[in-house]
């Protein structure tokens, strides 16, 4: 049977001109460790794999030429269509090393999909991330050598790197994060890059008819879907908002038999209801996991540890998505199997749905602004679900749905007085009335996240007005010890960290005592 996941979510792979070892691997996703090692006469290459059972097809090597792949493709299809004549590679990362024989490293810039990859030859590492940066990639280099790794812990114990034309992580001197639809292409003698551009967010907006956007929307979105949905019964994470409703149910048209739907809530807040509506009139086998609140807060560690995020609103928004994830085993055929999961995550940012009033000029500056600046945040990391064993894929942040979003000229985003208008629009059809017109409810107010991580500072004594700036010191604190000190989660007092932000708060800002 075709694997469900990738055939490698994750890698640490060094390659060097002497001999050396490889560094431990640390990760925080889940999955059997697979070693690739390779000497030529002018290098050597170690590679660790994270993998659930079939890492054979992550590596491909051919002559001097090697490429170490996590993730997956999407558009195959039209890739093969580029070798007429030839075999047909076996698995992605053939398919690209044949590729890269005819395109060099800007063979990169042909691909759609969820990947990190490094291409070694004989003198040279290539080292890519797809157009949004979705599987993050770490690397430190220094001449002779390259270290690179898809978990920024993984490279804890590296040798001090140089600078890179990338950005520098916190507290890791010499380890960088290969930006969003980057190639960097390294001279391993002497550790120089050259930096290829692969993908950038479309600046120019197209005019189009009502129906056609529609149209384009629908089909594109579909294809998106169909290509992300694997062997196996897909499972889709299921708020009954219109993002996450239009996945689910693109996926159950395709399916042969009911796909199966999660929602999450806590003891606080839920949208069981609005999400029961959507499973029902899918078909789809539904399931409700309600995480109590003092739970949830405990998971934050989990989150910073997967997303090695320092964004505070972006934490709140994976917090939930973590707990959810980490409560999801089980829920496999065989009972413990890792699950492809799809989401409806990141349709609010092209479509600028965490934007709340109508006006275009704002609209359209707060889509720039977050296509300006979503890179680095790791919002988007496979590493989420992989520490429960799973694999997501977000099919709005595909690349040809991405670019189209982006596109649209901002009156069909915001039109008829709805937000998300083309795509409320491009679903009808195929969800209940009642779904098209929800309003949006965020993962993180749906589930009372924002409010019980408010409600834990304010109780650690932080004063109202210096609650935001108190989850910015905590996450960062949490970075600290579960990214740059390699502490487990489980070891991760959050209480004790909001007491520690909250006794730094400066003497005047303090609330007088009562
Ligand atoms: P939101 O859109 O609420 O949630 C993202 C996805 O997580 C949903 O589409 C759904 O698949 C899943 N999800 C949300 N809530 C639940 C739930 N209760 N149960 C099960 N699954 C659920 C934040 C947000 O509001 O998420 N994400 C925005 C914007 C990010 C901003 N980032 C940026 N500017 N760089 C988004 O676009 O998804
Ligand atoms: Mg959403």
């Amino acid at each position: 049977m075709e694997a469900t996941l990738p055939a490698a979510t994750g890698f640490q792979a060094e390659v060097r001109l002497d001999g050396g070892g490889p560094l431990a691997p640390d990760f925080a996703s889940r999955g059997s460790l697979a070693r690739w090692h390779e000497r030529t006469a002018d290098r050597v290459l170690h590679a660790v794999l994270l993998h659930s059972g079939a890492p054979d097809r992550a590596c491909a090597h051919h002559q001097d030429r090697t490429l170490v792949f996590a993730g997956e493709l999407y558009n195959q299809g039209e890739l093969l269509g580029l070798l007429p004549g030839r075999a047909l590679p076996d698995g992605d990362a053939a398919l690209i090393l044949a590729l890269f024989d005819v395109y060099g490293a800007p063979v990169f810039r042909l691909l759609n999909g969820r990947f990190a990859a490094l291409f070694t030859d004989s003198r040279r590492a290539v080292l890519a991330t797809d157009h949004a940066g979705s599987v993050p990639l770490y690397v430190s280099v220094a001449p002779g050598r390259v270290l690179a790794a898809t978990e920024a812990k993984a490279l804890r114990a590296a040798p001090r790197g140089r600078p890179a034309p990338a950005r520098p992580v916190r507290g890791r001197l010499g380890i960088h994060q290969v930006p969003a639809g980057t190639a960097l292409d390294i001279e391993v003698a002497t550790g120089k890059c050259v930096t290829h551009r692969t993908w950038a967010p479309p600046s120019a907006r197209r005019i189009l008819p009502e129906d056609e956007a529609a149209d384009a929307v629908r089909r594109t979105l579909e294809r998106a879907v169909a290509a992300r949905t694997g062997a196996g019964t897909p499972l889709v994470v299921l708020s009954g908002g219109i993002d996450s409703s239009s996945v689910a149910a693109l996926a159950a048209r395709r399916s042969p038999g009911p796909i199966d739907t999660v929602s999450m809530g806590t003891d606080e807040a839920d949208e069981f209801p609005q999400a029961r509506v959507v499973a029902r009139h899918i078909g789809s086998a539904h399931q409700e996991i309600t995480v109590p609140t003092p739970e949830l807060l405990r998971q934050l560690p989990y989150a910073v540890w997967a997303a090695e995020c320092l964004d505070p609103d972006v934490v709140e928004y994976l917090l939930p998505l973590t707990a959810l994830y980490l409560r999801l085993g089980g829920t496999g055929a065989d009972g413990a199997a890792g699950r492809r999961v799809l989401t409806g995550y990141g349709a609010d940012i092209p479509l600028g749905g965490m934007h709340r009033e109508g006006r275009l000029p704002h609209l359209e500056e707060a889509v720039c602004r977050d296509m300006n600046t979503f890179d680095g945040l790791n919002e988007m990391t496979p590493t989420l679900s992989a520490v429960a064993g799973h694999w997501s894929t977000h099919p709005y942040w595909d690349r040809d749905v991405l670019d189209l979003l982006v596109s649209v000229e901002a009156g069909l985003k915001h039109r008829h007085g709805r937000d998300k208008w083309v795509l409320r629009a491009a679903m009808r059809g195929v969800l209940p009335h009642e779904v098209l017109v929800r309003p949006k409810l965020g993962v993180h107010e749906g589930s009372g996240t924002t409010s019980s991580f408010t409600r834990l500072l304010q109780d650690a004594g932080v004063p109202q007005d210096r609650v935001r700036q108190a989850k910015r010191l905590v996450v960062r604190e949490i970075f600290d010890q579960v990214v740059v000190g390699g502490r487990h989660p489980d070891e991760v007092a959050v209480d004790a960290i909001a007491r520690l932000v909250a006794d730094r708060e400066p003497r005047g800002a303090r609330p007088a005592p009562r």
